[in-house]
C-alpha cells in the first residue's frame, strides 16, 4: 500500500463560526490552521477562502493572499484549491482561482441536491474545467458524491477528457448524495480500475468510520471542518489538526505510514 495521504479541508464554504467557533476564516487563521494540520500529518490542504465578513468567495486575489500566507508558514504543503466554491456560484467565478496554477484543484463530476440546495455541474462545464486544468498543468482531484458520478468520470477518462493521473475523492454523507454507509464505499471502490488513487471524505459522523476503512483498504483520507466539525458525538473539535492527528495515530497503529508532502506529490502525480 502507498503511504497514507491525509488531506485537510480546513474551512469549506458552508461551515460557519456559529457552528464551529474555531473555524479558520481570515488568511492568517487559515495559514495557522494549515501549518498545524501539516505538522499533525496532513500533506494536502483542500482550500476554500472567505471574505473578511466570513462569506465564501472565489476571488483570485483572496486565494493568492491565503496561498502565500500558507506557503510562508508551511511551504511543503500541497495546496488544492476548490473549484466547487459555494452552492449557487457561477462556474466562471468558480474557475477563476485556476489562474494561479495551483498544483491541484477539485473537479466535481455531476449535479446533485446538496442539502436544501442544488449544486450545479453541467456536463459542458465539467469538460471545460478538465480541459483548463490540463492546459494549466493543474492535477484534478475528482470529487464523487454518488455512483453515477464515478461512472461519468471513468467515461470522461476513456474519452481522454480527464487525463491521468486519476485521483478520486469519495465525498460521502452529503444529503442528496450517497450516505457514508460503508456499503457505499465498498461499492465505489469495487468499480475502480487498477492503478488509480482514491480517498474518502466522510461528512459528519461518517468521517471517522470511513477514514478507518480507507486506511485498511489502501485509500487515502480527508478530514477537516469543511466536512465535520465534531471530534466525537457532542464534542466540537478544537482544531483541524486535532482531526488530522487522530487519523495519523490510527494509521500508525495500523502500520500504514503517513505520507510526507513529497511522497504525496509522487503518489498524486504532481510534477
Ligand atoms: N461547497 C460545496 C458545494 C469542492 O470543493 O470542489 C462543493 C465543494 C466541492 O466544496
Ligand atoms: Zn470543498
Amino acid at each position: 500500500m502507498d503511504p497514507l495521504i491525509i488531506t485537510c479541508a480546513i474551512t469549506g464554504a458552508e461551515t460557519t463560526r456559529e457552528k464551529q467557533p474555531h473555524l479558520p476564516i481570515a488568511p492568517a487563521e487559515q495559514a495557522q490552521a494549515a501549518e498545524e494540520a501539516v505538522r499533525a500529518g496532513a500533506s494536502v490542504i483542500h482550500l476554500h477562502v472567505r471574505e473578511d465578513d466570513g462569506k465564501p468567495t472565489q476571488r483570485i486575489e483572496r486565494f493568492a493572499e491565503v496561498i502565500s500566507a500558507i506557503k510562508a508558514r508551511v511551504p511543503e504543503a500541497v495546496i488544492q484549491i476548490s473549484t466547487g466554491g459555494a452552492v449557487g456560484e457561477s462556474i466562471e467565478k468558480r474557475a477563476k482561482p485556476l489562474g494561479l496554477k495551483p498544483e491541484m484543484a477539485s473537479l466535481n463530476l455531476g449535479t446533485m441536491n446538496f442539502g436544501e440546495d442544488v449544486f450545479y455541474n453541467h456536463p459542458r462545464d465539467i469538460v471545460a474545467l478538465a480541459a483548463q486544468m490540463h492546459q494549466l498543468g493543474v492535477v484534478p482531484e475528482l470529487e464523487i458524491y454518488e455512483a453515477g458520478m464515478l461512472e461519468s468520470a471513468l467515461r470522461l477518462a476513456k474519452q481522454g477528457i480527464i487525463r491521468e493521473p486519476l485521483n478520486f475523492q469519495f465525498v460521502l454523507g452529503v444529503p442528496g448524495g450517497m450516505s457514508g454507509d460503508l456499503r457505499n464505499l465498498m461499492h465505489l471502490v469495487g468499480f475502480l480500475p487498477s492503478g488509480v488513487h482514491w480517498g474518502v471524505a466522510g461528512v459528519g459522523r461518517f468521517q471517522l468510520p470511513l477514514a478507518v476503512h480507507a486506511i485498511c483498504l489502501g485509500g487515502h483520507v480527508r478530514v477537516g471542518f469543511e466536512d465535520n466539525i465534531f471530534y466525537r458525538k457532542g464534542e466540537i473539535a478544537k482544531s483541524n489538526a486535532q482531526l488530522v492527528g487522530r487519523i495519523a495515530r490510527i494509521a500508525c497503529e495500523m502500520d500504514r505510514p503517513v505520507a510526507t508532502p513529497i511522497q504525496a506529490r509522487k503518489i498524486l502525480g504532481i510534477v
